[in-house]
């Protein structure tokens, strides 16, 4: 995060974003810029491209609208913390909004080992704009020795309505149990193992999270 002080320059309608090394190639996923102020005014200009020798080292970037057709999504997927819980099978995704529109089935994938035992791996989609992701599916196609998969939940962001949700899993995907399912929101997380990062929540759904977290008591006591 970085903060400048600048004059208003009003609505951001375009930033320019680069680097000056020809040796490097940096993945660009998006930036995010927060007018601060009283009203606080947020944008976002996605990239999602490599800024390199071969595509060039800087980007011109535009805002997504917050009622734009588009969205990017941030699924941030966590493995339970169980002897053999990790795979390295493919792993897609599938996200469906209120109305029950249906994005297209996306692998979750990058560079690195995903999908290892107490490990949280982070995501970023591109598709429609389904508003609040109300289901998902996901599962994985049994490649590999030792393909079964423990999965302990999902996070799905909607980074252009800030909407924040979880969907708890909590069980094997493998050949026996089923390697896909189907999930809906899960909204009472007030177990503490299953405590998000509050950091990574949205203030929107910091608020609600606080308040399944104040309703704890009275159904601790009943
Ligand atoms: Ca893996």
């Amino acid at each position: 995060m970085f903060i400048f002080k600048k004059v208003d320059l009003g609505k951001l309608t375009k930033i320019q974003i680069g680097h000056d090394s020809s040796l490097d190639a940096w993945h660009l996923a998006r930036v995010e810029v927060t007018k601060m102020g009283p009203a606080p005014e947020r944008a976002a200009f996605p990239c999602d491209r490599w800024l390199d020798k071969k595509t060039g080292l800087t980007a011109l970037l535009t805002p997504e609208a917050a009622d734009s057709e588009v969205a990017s999504y941030k699924v941030v997927v966590f493995t339970s913390d169980i002897r053999s819980a990790g795979t390295d099978a493919n792993v897609t995704i599938r996200m469906f909004g209120e109305d029950g529109t249906a994005l297209e089935e996306m692998p979750l994938d990058s560079s690195k080992n995903d999908f290892e035992r107490n490990r949280m791996d982070e995501f970023t989609l591109r598709g429609k704009n389904v508003k609040r992701v109300a289901k998902i599916d996901i599962g994985h196609d049994g490649k590999w020795l030792g393909s079964g998969w423990h999965l302990n939940k999902v996070q799905v962001t909607n980074l252009s309505t800030t909407d924040s949700t979880f969907f708890v899993a909590n069980r094997w995907l493998d050949s026996k149990n089923g390697k896909r399912l189907t999930l809906t929101p899960t909204p009472n997380l007030a177990t503490p193992n299953l405590s998000p990062n509050l950091a990574t929540l949205t203030q929107a759904s910091a608020s609600r999270w606080k308040r399944v977290l104040l309703k704890t008591p009275s159904t601790a006591t009943r």
